[in-house]
């Protein structure tokens, strides 16, 4: 009934190393979709899109699958750092990029993920999130030679390629939507068409909308499908219809496509929309886990090198799922969008207790899968992400405080687009955010960006760079001025700047990727655990695991200097801090201004 439907190739070797992959996910992958296709010709479909890119898998790649598959954590290693940035702003093109490897090698980066850079629809393509051709590059940046060129080099460096897949939708000029508006009945079933109105004002009545202002509503009227699309997104993004299994296999194909070009991580972009259910707010569905772990499964058969990660930009009650369990995993990392969130919280109040809360609600997260954990990215900071951890008016003045609004406010941030009644959301790079202005004496933005920067390097998961950061680039005033910029996710979305001195932020992040390098204990597995601590201005957690190999994050979120009694927490003997090489005592603690410490023993 299960059995993988089709021969493998005569192959011996690698046939025999596939059958044991099918042997144990096929079922998986059966056990995910039938409850939502039935059992039908999708399945002889499935398998041999499945066959043929395991078949089509480079050499090179099959040896990285046997490696990977041999120590499947080499994600969560606390080597591990990422970096983020847009092709043409970083590098201009893929072969650009290619020749500023250095300069990511430098700051000990083993994982880039250029944002969307497949071919996109003409004119305003929101940052590349829609999509025109997944097989294609933008031509603007290259090629799909240029892609495996750069994967190639990447990969040398020990630097893992991620990508992202706009799972969620197609632009509206993508050769699928062009199909569906010609009239093509198979296309059509690609995307939700809502003929009455009266069906969109009830689907409306139980969804949220992601940008109010500049895209407000769900559906958009195409004449020529003959009613509304569903459109969560901006109107020129179209949401794929997950509930037609040829949707499901044709974006498993595209995974396993760009998976064999070198990808070895893919960002689920938009993860919670993908499965639609009237009546509800269609975000985080059973359906959509199902669908993911289909992926997973997928993946596992054709390509195991590759890691998932899931964009669920949501509470962390609704982002832990995407993880998984050791019976049904899904995806292997997902963004702690709650940390970060939290960390800018606790910079603007000088209250750490939600962000340990937080870290709290994290330890949920199964041992196997790790954390994407970040300061920025090109997104806004959405606040409601915080919603029952802090109070909504504290949450509102937080957002006022990073506008810049509230007096005595250090940010230099602004407020973007929310639902009426909620709290608006923040744009602004992290130095401007955390107070850096050019010309300006700028050594308490500097201890704010490299204290927030130093308490993401030491939790549980993969720190993210955003391109910039490491050199306080600060945000783009102007950035309306280009064609199709209106959004104000680009004021943080600068050109990166490559006269800009490096100075201090630089050797620090250089600093937390070396130090993470040599410490077993920061492995992923090892969760963050925080500490109550007398000072809400403090924060404190502890990694490490049964190796011994432990360390004390501590971080001061209060712009004054204090002396702090750590002996509940640190107890007895002499602690060393990594980062200043200074040694203490547990009685006194002095923390600067901003101050953060890695602490190890130094004796007993
Ligand atoms: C993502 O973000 C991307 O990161 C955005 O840049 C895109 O515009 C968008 O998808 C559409 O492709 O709402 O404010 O829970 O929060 O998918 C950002 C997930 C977003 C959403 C997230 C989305």
């Amino acid at each position: 009934m299960s059995a993988f439907p089709l021969a493998l190739p005569d192959d011996a070797e690698f046939s025999s190393r596939l059958a044991v992959r099918i042997g144990r996910h096929w079922p998986r992958l059966l056990e995910a979709l039938r409850p939502l296709y039935g059992s039908g010709a999708w399945e002889g479909e499935l398998a041999a899109r499945l066959l043929s890119a395991a078949i089509d898998r480079p050499a090179d790649l099959r040896d990285l699958d046997a490696a990977r598959e041999a120590a499947p954590d080499w994600f969560q290693q606390p080597g591990m750092v990422g970096y983020c940035t847009y092709i043409d702003r970083f590098g201009g093109t893929l072969a650009g990029t290619r020749a500023r490897l250095d300069e990511l090698s430098r700051l000990g980066v083993t994982y880039l993920h250029p944002l969307p850079l497949l071919k996109p629809r003409e004119g305003d393509s929101d940052g590349g999130f829609a999509v025109a051709d997944f097989r294609q590059v933008d031509p603007k940046l290259g090629t799909i030679d240029d892609l495996r060129a750069l994967a190639v080099d990447l990969r040398a460096r020990g630097i893992s390629l991620c990508l992202d897949i706009v799972c969620n939708h197609t632009a509206d000029t993508h050769g699928w939507a062009l199909a569906a508006k010609a009239g093509d009945a198979k296309f059509r079933d690609f995307y939700h068409v809502v003929k009455p109105p009266e069906q969109v004002a009830a689907l409306e009545a139980h969804l949220g909308q992601v940008f109010p202002q500049t895209a407000p509503g769900n559906f958009t009227f195409v004449p020529e499908m003959g009613g509304h699309v569903w459109t969560t997104f901006y109107p020129f993004q179209w949401d794929l219809n997950y509930a037609n299994p040829a949707v499901f296999i044709e974006m498993m194909d595209v995974l396993l496509y760009l998976a064999n070009q070198g990808a070895e991580v893919f960002r689920l972009d938009s993860a919670p929309f993908l499965w639609k259910r009237a009546g509800t707010d269609c975000r985080g569905l059973p359906e959509t886990h199902q669908v993911v772990r289909a992926w997973r499964a997928a993946l596992a058969i054709a390509a195991p090198a590759v890691a998932l990660k899931a964009e669920a930009i949501v509470g962390l009650a609704e982002v832990l799922p995407f993880l998984g369990d050791a019976d049904r995993p899904e995806c292997h990392l997902a963004y702690n969008n709650t940390a970060m969130t939290a960390l800018w919280a606790a910079l603007a109040t000088g209250d750490t207790r939600p962000l340990s809360t937080c870290l709290t609600q994290a330890l949920a997260k199964p041992a196997v899968a790790g954390w994407l954990t970040y300061v920025r990215c090109h997104d806004d900071i959405i606040w409601g992400a915080l919603k029952g951890v802090i109070a909504d008016e504290t949450l509102a003045w937080i957002s006022d405080f990073y506008a810049g609004t509230v007096p005595g406010s250090f940010a230099d941030g602004r407020a973007f687009q929310a639902e009426p009644g909620a709290v608006r959301s923040t744009n602004g790079m992290a130095a401007s955010l955390a107070g850096f202005r050019d010309g300006a004496d700028n050594r308490a933005a500097l201890a704010r960006l490299r204290l927030l920067y130093g308490v993401t390097f030491a939790l549980d998961g993969i720190p993210a760079l955003y391109m910039g950061d490491e050199r306080a680039l600060t945000n783009d005033p102007d950035y309306a001025l280009e064609a199709d910029h209106e959004d104000g996710r680009w004021l943080h979305r600068p050109r990166m700047d490559w006269a800009r001195p490096e100075g201090a932020i630089h050797a620090a992040l250089a600093q937390f990727a070396a130090l993470r390098r040599d410490r077993p204990g920061l492995h992923a597995a090892n969760p963050a655990r925080p500490f109550v601590t007398a000072d809400p201005g403090l924060l404190a957690f502890d990694r490490g695991g049964g190796d011994g190999d432990r360390l004390i994050c501590l971080g001061w979120f209060k712009g004054q200097a204090a002396r702090i009694d750590l002996t509940d927490i640190l107890g007895g003997g002499t602690w060393h801090d990594l980062l200043d090489g200074t040694d203490l005592t547990a009685q006194s603690v002095a923390m600067a201004p901003w101050g953060l410490r890695w602490l190890v023993k130094k004796d007993g």
